[in-house]
C-alpha cells in the first residue's frame, strides 16, 4: 500500500491513477498519524510554494512528515513535493521548507520562457534503481517557474538543461524527490512510480551524463466538446468557429475514447475546452467533471481543461469563485485550466482601473495552484487596418493583405465562443495575463480555425515576442509540414491542432515521425 500525501491543493487523482495503474493501492494520509504509520509515502505538489508550507503547518503534518523523512523508510516528493525537501523557497520569502536537504528552491534566471514547460530530458548523476529499465534516453514532463539548488553534490540524482544545467531530482537512501511529473511521463513516467512501488533491488542503472538535455516541442491535441442537440457529449470541431454542419453540431467521436486515442498515438498533452462554457456553469455540467476522470484514468500525459472557468452565481443566488470551478477541475485530474472569455474581462478591467488588486481569476488560481497552471485561451480575429496609426490597438505589419489591399493589422480578441469582438487586441491581452500571473498562452486565430491553411506565423511571432511565457500555436494545421512551419519560423514552444487529428488526416504519430531529426520532439508512441 501506498499512503499518498494530498495537502489539497495538487492534482492527486492523476498520482493515485498511476500507482493504481501499477496494481498498487493508495491511501490518502489525513492525519500525522496516517503519515507516521506509512510504509512508503508520496506525496505530489502542484501549486505555489508559500501555500503548501502554510497547508502542511495548519493541518499539523510538518512534524510527522520530519520524523518519517528521517526513518529514511521509501519517500517520493514530486515537484513541489520535492521543493519542500529543502531549507527555504524564493517563491515565498520568509516560509521555511522541511529543511531535510541543504540549498534553497529558486527562480529560473533564463532568457528562455518560464515556467519551464514540457518534455525535457535528464542525465544521471548517481546509480540508482529507479531508472531500472530505462535509457537514460526518455523524456520526462516538467512544469515549474522555480528549481532547487542543493547545497550538498552528493543528494544530486538528475540533472536536466534549460537554459542552464539544474539539478531535476534528488536521492539519499530512501529518499527521492523530482522535479518531473512521472505520472505525467507516459511510460517512462509509469516505469519510474513502479520502481518506487516495487522497491526495486535489481540492476541500478549506471551513471549516464551525454550532452545537455533538450526541451521538445509538444504536440498537443485538442478536444472541443459539447453537448449536441440530442444531449450527448461529443467532440465537435468548428470552421472558423461554426460547429454546425446542415443544422447538426459536427460529431466526431465521444472525448473519453478519443483522448485515449490520442495518448496512444503520442500526444504530448491533451486539452478539453467545454466550448459552451461561456453560458454553462461547470459545476452543474458534471458530464465535463467525468471526462477528466476517465481520461485520467487511462491518459498519463498532462491534461488542460476550459470552458466557463469564471465568478459564478446560480439559480438560487449562491456565489461560486473561479478559483472553486478550478478547485473541482484540479481535483478531476486536470493539472492546468484553461481560461478565454474571462481573461479578456478581466483585462479590460485592468486596462480600465491601470491596476490589479489580486481578486481576479488569473490571480487567485495561479496564487493557489502556481502560474504554470493557468492557461490563456486567445480566441482572436484580423482586423485590416491602413497603417499603423490608425488603431488603438498593437498593429503588426502583415504579408497577407486584406481585402482593400491594406498592408497592417491587429487581432481582436472575442469572447462567448467568437461570438463578440472587444476593442481589446491579443498582444495587450497576452501582456496584461502574464503580468496577473497566467503561465501560458494557447493562441488560436478564428481565421484559420479548422481551414487547414497552416498556422497564423504573423500572430503568433507578434504575442510570442511580447511575452516570456511559452506560448501554443493554434489553429489552421493542415498537414505535418505546418508543424515544421511553425517550430521553424517562430518561437513557440507547442503546436495544438485538432481537426486533422480528429478526421485522421494526419495523426499525432504521423506528425512526429515527420518532424524526427528536424525539430526536438518527444518520439514515443504510448502503447
Ligand atoms: O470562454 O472561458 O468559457 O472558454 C471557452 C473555450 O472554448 C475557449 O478556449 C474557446 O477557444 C473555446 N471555443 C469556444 N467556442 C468555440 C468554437 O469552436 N465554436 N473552440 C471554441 C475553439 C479552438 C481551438 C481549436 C483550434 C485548432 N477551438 O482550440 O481546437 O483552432 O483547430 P484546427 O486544428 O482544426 O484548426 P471560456
Amino acid at each position: 500500500m501506498i499512503t499518498l500525501l494530498d495537502y489539497g491543493a495538487g492534482n492527486v487523482r492523476s498520482v493515485t491513477n498511476a500507482i493504481e495503474r501499477l496494481g498498487e493501492t493508495v491511501k490518502v494520509a489525513l492525519n500525522g498519524e496516517d503519515i507516521l504509520a506509512a510504509e512508503k509515502l508520496v506525496f505530489p505538489g502542484v501549486g505555489a510554494f508559500g501555500n503548501m508550507m502554510q497547508i502542511l503547518r495548519e493541518r499539523k503534518f510538518t512534524d510527522p512528515l520530519k520524523t518519517y523523512l528521517q526513518s529514511n523508510r521509501p519517500f517520493f516528493g514530486i515537484c513541489l513535493g520535492m521543493q519542500a525537501l529543502f531549507e527555504e523557497s524564493e517563491e515565498a520569502f520568509g516560509i521555511q521548507g522541511l529543511g531535510l536537504f541543504k540549498g534553497k528552491v529558486v527562480r529560473f534566471t533564463t532568457d528562455l520562457a518560464v515556467p519551464h514547460i514540457g518534455w525535457n530530458g535528464i542525465n544521471i548523476q548517481q546509480p540508482a534503481t529507479i531508472f531500472n529499465g530505462l535509457t537514460g534516453e526518455e523524456k520526462f514532463y516538467f512544469v515549474h517557474s522555480y528549481h532547487i539548488s542543493p547545497e550538498e553534490d552528493d543528494v544530486r540524482l538528475t540533472t536536466t538543461d534549460y537554459g542552464y544545467e539544474f539539478v531535476s531530482a534528488v536521492q539519499r537512501g530512501n529518499i527521492i524527490g523530482t522535479q518531473y511529473h512521472p505520472e505525467k511521463s507516459g511510460m517512462a513516467g509509469l516505469r519510474l512510480l513502479k520502481n518506487f512501488i516495487e522497491n526495486s533491488k535489481a540492476v541500478e542503472i549506471p551513471v549516464s551524463v551525454t550532452a545537455p538535455t533538450r526541451l521538445a516541442k509538444r504536440i498537443i491535441a485538442c478536444l472541443d466538446v459539447r453537448a449536441n442537440d440530442r444531449g450527448d457529449l461529443v467532440v465537435t470541431k468548428g470552421d472558423q468557429y461554426d460547429v454546425r454542419e446542415e443544422g447538426e453540431v459536427r460529431n466526431l467521436g465521444k472525448p473519453v475514447e478519443l483522448a485515449r486515442r490520442y495518448y496512444e498515438e503520442g500526444a504530448d498533452e491533451i486539452t478539453f475546452l467545454n466550448i459552451t462554457g461561456f453560458r454553462d456553469f461547470p459545476l452543474e455540467d458534471m458530464p465535463m467533471i467525468e471526462v477528466l476522470k476517465q481520461t485520467s484514468k487511462n491518459v498519463f500525459v498532462p491534461l488542460t481543461i476550459g470552458g466557463g472557468i469564471r465568478n459564478y452565481r446560480d439559480k438560487n443566488g449562491k456565489d461560486y469563485s473561479a478559483l472553486e470551478v478550478a478547485d473541482a477541475y484540479f481535483r478531476s485530474g486536470a493539472d492546468k485550466i484553461s481560461i478565454g472569455s474571462d481573461a479578456v474581462t478581466i483585462v479590460e478591467e485592468y486596462l480600465r482601473a491601470g491596476k490589479c488588486d489580486g481578486s481576479s481569476a488569473i490571480e487567485e488560481i495561479s496564487k493557489v495552484y502556481g502560474s504554470q497552471a493557468v492557461v490563456i485561451s486567445i480566441d482572436p480575429r484580423r482586423v485590416y487596418v491602413d497603417s499603423p496609426g490608425s488603431a488603438d490597438q498593437q498593429v503588426i505589419p502583415t504579408t497577407i493583405p486584406g481585402p482593400n489591399g491594406e498592408s497592417y493589422c491587429w487581432y481582436e480578441c472575442t469572447i462567448r465562443g467568437g461570438r463578440e469582438g472587444r476593442p481589446v487586441d491579443a498582444i495587450t491581452l497576452a501582456q496584461v495575463c502574464e503580468k496577473l500571473g497566467a503561465g501560458e498562452i494557447l493562441l488560436n486565430c478564428i481565421d484559420r480555425d479548422g481551414t487547414n491553411s497552416g498556422f497564423d506565423i504573423e500572430l503568433i511571432n507578434a504575442v510570442k515576442s511580447a511575452v516570456t511565457i511559452p506560448v501554443i500555436a493554434s489553429s489552421g494545421a493542415g498537414s505535418a509540414d505546418h508543424f515544421l512551419d511553425v517550430f521553424s519560423q517562430t518561437e513557440a514552444e507547442s503546436a495544438l491542432a485538432a481537426g486533422i487529428f480528429h478526421r485522421r488526416e494526419v495523426p499525432i504519430d504521423a506528425v512526429k515521425d515527420f518532424l524526427v531529426d528536424k525539430v526536438e520532439i518527444r518520439p514515443n508512441r504510448e502503447n
